[in-house]
Parts: C-alpha cells; sequence; structure tokens
C-alpha cells in the first residue's frame, strides 16, 4: 500500500507542477523506462519511433538517415548524425527474424545508443517477442540467426560457426539483456505487443506491472514469462476485439496514460504495413512491415511542441493525428486514422 500513497502523491504534486522529479505511472524497476513529460520538455524536441525491423538493416540504415538522425560512413557504416541533439527515437522490438541481418541490428543499434547519448539525444529500445524467445532459449536460434551471427563473428568475438549459446554470451547477448519491456514516456506507453492482461482497476494494472518486474528480477523466469501468448510483448490481433480496446482504454486511464504506441502486428488497426491511428485516438502502431522485405518501413515522428499539452501528451487535435510518419525517401506524410 506504501507505494500505492507515494504513487497517488507523485501524481498530486505532479498535477500541481511542483517541479520536483514526479515518479513514473509504475513503480521504478529495470523491466521499464520511465522518462516524464517535464523531462520530455526539458531534454527532447522530436519523439521517433521505430518497429519490427527484423534483420531488415539496410532498410533501418536507410530510414535513419532518411531521418537526419544518422549519416553513412564509408561502406557499411552508419554513425548517429552527431549535430542532431534532443532526439529521442523508440525502437519497439523485434530486431531479429525476418532479414538477412540480424545481428546487424542489433549491433547497430548498440552502437547507435552511445553515439546518440554522446550527441545528447536518446535511443530507448524494447524487448520484442522474437529476443524474449532467443533469450530464454537460444539454443532455438534459427538457421538465418546463426547465419547472421557467423557473419558478425569478428564484431562478435566469436568462432566460425557460433552456437545459439554462443551468441547468447556475445556482444549481442549482453545489448538484448539490457533491454526493458516497456517505456512510459509522458503519458504514452510504448510496448511491444503493448497488451495489458489485468482488469481495468488501478490496483490491478499496478499489479500487473509488479508482476512484470518481479519476473525480472529473476533472470530464469524473465523472458519466459514473456512467451505466455497473452504477455505485453506476444499478444497478437488483441485489438481486433473491441472490447479488448475498450479495456486497454480503461487500464491507461487507470495508470493516468493518454495512449498507447505498439508494434508487432502489421496489419493492427487495420491498416497493411504502414503506422497507423485507431479512430478513437488511444492507439499508434508503428509496425511497417519490414519483416518479410514487403516494406521499406517507416518511422513515427512526433514533433514534441506539438504533442506536449501542459503536463500530458496528446495523439490527436480535433480528432487529427499529432504525429507524422516519414518514408524512407525523407518525405513527411500525415498518418492514416
Ligand atoms: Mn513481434
Amino acid at each position: 500500500m506504501k507505494s500505492a500513497i507515494a504513487v497517488v502523491l507523485g501524481a498530486c504534486l505532479a498535477a500541481s507542477g511542483a517541479g520536483a522529479q514526479a515518479p513514473g505511472p509504475v513503480a521504478p524497476s529495470p523491466a521499464s523506462v520511465t522518462i516524464s513529460t517535464e523531462q520530455l520538455r526539458a531534454d527532447f524536441d522530436t519523439l521517433w519511433a521505430v518497429s519490427d525491423v527484423h534483420g531488415q538493416l539496410e532498410e533501418l540504415d536507410q530510414l535513419l538517415v532518411a531521418a537526419n538522425l544518422a549519416t553513412r560512413e564509408g561502406e557499411d557504416q552508419v554513425v548517429w548524425n552527431h549535430a542532431r541533439p534532443r532526439q529521442l527515437l523508440v525502437a519497439v522490438g523485434d530486431y531479429i527474424d525476418g532479414g538477412s541481418d540480424s545481428v546487424g541490428v542489433v549491433l547497430r543499434l548498440d552502437q547507435l545508443s552511445a553515439q546518440a547519448a554522446a550527441a545528447g539525444s536518446r535511443i530507448v529500445a524494447l524487448l520484442g517477442n522474437h529476443e524474449a524467445e532467443f533469450l530464454a532459449n537460444p539454443g532455438t536460434a534459427d538457421r538465418h540467426l546463426l547465419s547472421s551471427a557467423h557473419h558478425r563473428r569478428k564484431e562478435l568475438e566469436l568462432p566460425k560457426r557460433p552456437t545459439g549459446e554462443e551468441l547468447s554470451n556475445s556482444e549481442f547477448g549482453r545489448f538484448l539483456r539490457g533491454l526493458p519491456i516497456a517505456a512510459f514516456i509522458g503519458s504514452w506507453l510504448f510496448a511491444h505487443a503493448g497488451y495489458i492482461d489485468a482488469k481495468d482497476d488501478r490496483p490491478s494494472v499496478l499489479g500487473y506491472f509488479a508482476g512484470l518486474a518481479s519476473t525480472w528480477s529473476r533472470e530464469g523466469e524473465r523472458y519466459r514469462a514473456l512467451l505466455d501468448p497473452k504477455s505485453i510483448v506476444s499478444y497478437h490481433n488483441w485489438w481486433r476485439h473491441r472490447r479488448l480496446r475498450r479495456g486497454m482504454m480503461a487500464r491507461l486511464t487507470a495508470l493516468g496514460l493518454d495512449g498507447l504506441v505498439f508494434g508487432h502486428d502489421p496489419d493492427a488497426l487495420g491498416y497493411q504495413n504502414m503506422i497507423a491511428m485507431d479512430p478513437d485516438g488511444w492507439f499508434i502502431k508503428v509496425d511497417a512491415g519490414m519483416k518479410d522485405g514487403v516494406s521499406p518501413g517507416m518511422l513515427l515522428r512526433c514533433d514534441l511542441a506539438r504533442v506536449v499539452r501542459g503536463s500530458r501528451l496528446a495523439m490527436t487535435t480535433d480528432g487529427r493525428p499529432n504525429c507524422q510518419v516519414l518514408m524512407p525517401d525523407g518525405k513527411l506524410q500525415d498518418m492514416r486514422k
């Protein structure tokens, strides 16, 4: 109960604008990342999101270069644009399986994270179900992932034809084990499948996240728990059901949140292979269908000056989406809704 009181107190402080560092919607834990609206305003101009890159390194590089977040250096090298501070990029999981360079995608995010931080920007990478499956059972890594590891063996300091276990013990596994499953950014939740498997009342939703945090502290269970088909990284197609969308709106509201940004289903919300929003303005899905190479992907781009309203983030104004979509050629488009 003590923590619930602290959360309520924190919410009052935040609402009264008492500049102190407000606690997040849930208790701090390595399972989640919190960036308050105050921190957003102080540290960032633009919020970006990408999801479900699935081993398509060239497509990811092209998106980041098109966004001017990264620049090309030499043949295979893409680095964070050191002249690009105040950018927050959220990667919403599923970096591996699909395209030919799963390991390259993970190493790219690893390197860019450090470079972005040095430039006054930040990358928040979240875990997807494919990473959770690998970390739970590295021995089941498929031949495409292992072949990608073989090609990248020098960077990983691995022998020829590495095993899944060796890959898990390399920098690749170390980076993935450092990833949280959820990010509370302003008043939006970011998570791979996004579904909160709890009742709608506040104690149940807080209990759900406390449960995730508690399995997080037991490494053996951490990834196995996420393999549950209704987990926050695994639940496919929940968005198809009006009842579950309504439930999610209630659970987000119970935490004082205004929206969910998720990936995982390239056809989510009825839009195939594109970033889009639901008609009620509560959900943005960012899986743009890169997995099988049918789409070169896109980035969600939110100008924070437009999105931040007091202590909240608004997905829409007068029913129109506040964020836009950046295409691989650098053109900005309105988001579908
Ligand atoms: Mn997925």
